[in-house]
């Protein structure tokens, strides 16, 4: 199969950086571009993707995010975490906006099919060489009223139109297993859950995710590299075991 460049340039730094940790930013406010900024500084060396939620996105608006993205391209890829959910032509022109914004890769939501709704976001994502990203499962317990019983449904999705990677949860590891199982080395897995949801550090990678997506457990410590360092340390005793 065909590797996109999102997927190559996150497995990439995963590489470089022995790292499989995404932050996951979604602060607000005057400051949240600046906090962004320093922890974007100070992780370096130990985080490969930045995904930005809307709330950053709503209060601090594109423009400081695209300088923000400039700034640090070459050390992070950038998610845009929308959970898109629109019909195409709108979905095709947040897509772009965002992608323009300079985001590698865009998270949207599966149910909407493609036809009429996810067309616009691969669409535009095939045009500008960008990467998307599908929403499988949730991580909160409602994710089992609507869409989990339509997961699988999703996973073929993702997989018919070749989206990069979906999201699942490290909340509830039987789905993760079994996403992994189907779509063997096809797509990502990005496990949200882990740390503040409860899902301990390295659940996911231990259920075959690719990536741990960690927000508050590392935005919200006196001391994120060191908070960033401990989940590491646990990834590596986990992706040692899963190497035996
Ligand atoms: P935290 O580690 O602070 O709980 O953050 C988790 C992040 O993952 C949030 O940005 C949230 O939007 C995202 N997320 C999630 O928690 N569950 C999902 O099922 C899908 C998500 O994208």
């Amino acid at each position: 199969m065909l590797e996109g460049e999102f997927r190559r340039r996150i497995l990439e730094k995963a590489f470089e950086k022995k790292s499989r940790v995404i932050l996951a930013f979604d602060e607000h406010g005057e400051d949240a571009v600046n906090k962004l900024i320093v922890l974007c500084e100070s992780l370096k060396e130990h985080v490969v993707g930045v995904k930005i939620g809307l709330p950053t996105m709503l209060s601090s608006g594109l423009q400081g995010l695209s300088r923000l993205i400039k700034r640090f391209k070459e050390d992070y890829v950038f998610i845009a975490d929308v959970k898109m959910a629109d019909v195409s032509h709108v979905n095709s022109l947040i897509s772009r906006l965002l992608y323009e914004t300079g985001f590698d890769a865009i998270i949207s939501h599966g149910f909407i099919g493609y036809e009429g709704g996810l067309e616009g976001v691969f669409h535009e994502a095939e045009r500008l060489g960008k990467g998307v990203i599908i929403v499988v499962s949730m991580s909160h317990p409602g994710s089992k009223d609507f869409i989990d019983p339509v997961s699988d449904r999703l996973v073929q999705i993702a997989l018919k139109y070749m989206a990069d990677g979906v999201v699942a949860p490290a909340t509830r590891l039987r789905i993760v297993e079994e996403v992994r199982k189907t779509v063997g080395s096809s797509l990502l897995i990005l496990t949200p859950g882990v740390g503040a949801q409860g899902a301990p550090y390295g659940a996911g990678l231990s259920a075959g995710a690719d990536f741990e997506i960690i927000g508050r457990s590392i935005t919200s410590s006196l001391n994120p590299v060191e908070k960033a360092l401990e989940v590491k340390m646990e990834h590596g005793r986990i992706l040692g075991q899963r190497a035996c």
